[in-house]
């Protein structure tokens, strides 16, 4: 394999890596649900698996041998391998001890070594053995012998050192119950290809019965064991396959129906070609990627349908909370009215132009230094709309400190009572939901249902002022659209004209003007714009006054309250979303 495709395959393993370990960290973030501590602890096993593809990417391919005692592995090994002796096979039970491996350089062992220690690893180097170019063969114990206590856990470190489990079993009795379970928990880490079965001992049992009755049997019974099809199966004789199988005499084989040539081409062609050990490394991290996504999918799925429910529930409660929020708020009285007539002001003031323009910019600076900076102090500011002015202006550092206790504010305290209030008396039903989709039952508990008053007055400021927001900036444009901005500066407009058009007229025919006439024109300029500016002020007042906006406001939060917006306000609900999201 060229450098380059080798890069390019490890970059995807670590690509598939990452998603998982994303999904990991997701998991992570979901305490309350039960299930994820199962799904965690499965994504840690897949993410080792991955990361021991990566460290053996491009070593040579591990064939592992397992299945129940006596079912002839150490024989289909030596049948491999051309050796008879090779692995001791035999009538004892157990033959095999220790895991065996068999190799053409003695460095193809030391991988197993590490994951096995020393002392569990025979190794075999053979040289002169025909293909073993670019793949090992490991012999394992068996699972459900008396010795099973001590064999399981190298079996267990063998598996998971592998690339290719080939997993025999004794045709004569297939169906090993220990053998089958046992092995179930691994099987999902190894994909198709890398999962062969072999039925042995073929030899001794009639063709007729054996493809009738024992091989369908058998497929469907591996299929519901370990919830997958086997992608391909063998029935063989390996014994036949020895250099001298010996066979007793009257215990022949029975027949001539055997796949070990099928089986042997495979290990020839596939395991034994180059590319494969590192195909089959991509291919198994892309399968444990696969197989965990599913897994934590298939999971999430199972309570999507409660969960949705909830979150149902659960944004009808908040939504229902908030507004009761909002009512008690505006039932503990006004008093933002200067607050808003600053903000009202300062868009305004953006809006207009000409000597009106300069009114209203004087008249918001004058609004902030004056009574409007006393307004916001004297009244608190719950929802701190005015912060954004405030801190706009440097002179006022104190300021942010000053309105920042206002969590103590009789008005937020009633907003919290009102959102409690509304949250606690739907709990109940919606503590249910999320117990059948999965939560713990500690949350049933209220404690968990109310948000950090911080996180509360929060989530209300941020309504408040974009709600705020909308009903000013609709308010300054209905009062500086053109026509008005015409009207109001005609008078002053015209009056400046009128005298730019004396002084200009006298300035050119070199008879200057006095004094008097320029200060009684700056005076009547100065009551002209005075008197059209308490005419728009009127005119604002009237139809828009600070009342009216905040009316207008909380009208408008009413209607507008999105429900689906707000369901980051409890720890809880986080989770809620994190799953359906999954
Ligand atoms: N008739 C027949 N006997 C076989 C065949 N394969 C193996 N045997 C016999 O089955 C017995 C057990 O074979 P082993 O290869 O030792 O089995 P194993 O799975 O390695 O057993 P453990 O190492 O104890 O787990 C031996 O006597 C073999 O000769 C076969 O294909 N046909
Ligand atoms: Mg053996």
């Amino acid at each position: 394999m060229k450098e380059a495709e080798k890069i390019k395959a490890l970059g995807t393993m670590q690509g598939y890596k990452k998603e998982i370990e994303n999904m990991c960290a997701q998991l992570e973030a979901l305490p309350l649900w039960n299930p994820a501590a199962t799904l965690k602890k499965e994504c840690r096993e897949v993410l080792l698996r991955m990361d021991g593809l990566k460290t053996r990417f491009d070593r040579k391919l591990v064939v592992t041998i397992i299945g129940p005692g006596g079912a002839g592995k150490s024989t289909l090994m030596n049948a491999i391998a051309g050796t008879d002796n090779l692995s001791e096979s035999g009538r004892r039970r157990p033959t095999t001890e220790k895991t065996l491996l068999l190799c053409k350089e003695p460095q193809d062992a030391d991988d197993l070594k590490n994951v096995l220690g020393e002392n569990n690893l025979l190794v075999k180097v053979a040289p002169d053995i025909p293909f073993f170019d670019h793949f090992v063969l490991v012999d394992t114990p068996d699972t459900d012998s008396t010795a099973r206590q001590a064999h399981i856990p190298l079996v267990q470190k063998a598996i998971k050192g592998s690339d290719v489990l080939l997993c025999v079993f004794n045709a004569e009795n297939p169906k090993t119950r220990d053998h089958v379970d046992f092995f179930a928990d691994y099987i999902p880490y190894f994909q198709g290809d890398a999962l062969i079965g072999v039925l042995n001992k073929c030899d001794r049992i009639a063709v007729a019965e054996l493809k009738q009755a024992i091989l369908p049997e058998f497929k469907t019974y591996i299929h519901a064991a370990w919830n997958r099809p086997l992608a391909s199966l063998f029935c063989i004789s390996a014994r036949r396959h020895l250099r001298h199988p010996g066979w007793e005499p009257n215990a022949g084989p029975r027949h001539d129906f055997d796949q070990y040539a099928e089986l042997q081409q495979v290990i020839a062609q596939s395991f034994n070609r180059p590319e494969y050990g590192i195909e089959s490394r991509v291919e198994n991290t892309r399968h444990l990627r696969n197989f965990m996504l599913e897994e934590v999918r298939g999971t999430a799925a199972k309570y999507t349908g409660k969960l949705l429910e909830a979150r149902g529930a659960v944004a009808r409660a908040e939504q229902s909370g908030l507004q009761k929020a909002f009512a008690a708020i505006r039932e503990e009285g006004g008093g933002q009215g200067l607050g808003v007539n600053v903000l009202l002001y300062q868009r305004l003031a953006n809006r207009w132009v000409g000597p009106m323009g300069w009114m209203i910019a004087i008249w918001a600076r004058i609004l902030i230094f004056g009574t409007g900076m006393m307004a916001m102090f004297r009244f608190g500011n719950p929802i701190r709309q005015v912060l954004g002015v405030i801190s706009s202006l440097r002179h006022f550092k104190d300021a942010q400190a000053h309105v920042a206790g206002a969590e103590k504010n009789a008005r937020v305290g009633a907003a919290m009572r009102g959102y409690r209030v509304e949250i606690m008396k739907n709990w109940p039903e919606i503590a249910e939901q999320l117990v059948q989709g999965g939560f713990q039952p500690s949350i049933r508990r209220p404690g968990h249902l109310i948000p950090q008053n911080q996180a509360l007055d929060a989530t209300l400021t941020g309504i408040w002022q974009a709600a705020l927001g909308a009903t000013l900036d609709r308010t300054s444009r209905r009062f500086s659209n053109f026509i008005l901005q015409v009207f109001f500066n005609l008078p002053i407009l015209a009056l400046m004209g009128h005298i730019g058009w004396l002084t200009a007229g006298h300035y050119f025919s070199g008879d200057y003007l006095t004094t008097d006439f320029f200060l009684h024109a700056f005076l009547t300029a100065a009551i002209v714009l005075f008197l059209s500016f308490f005419l728009f002020q009127g005119c604002l007042r009237l139809f828009s006054s600070p009342e009216n906006i905040e009316l207008r406001t909380f009208r408008r939060i009413q209607e507008e309250l999105d429900p689906f917006q707000q369901l980051s306000l409890n720890p809880l609900f986080e989770q809620l979303e994190i799953i359906l999201a999954l």
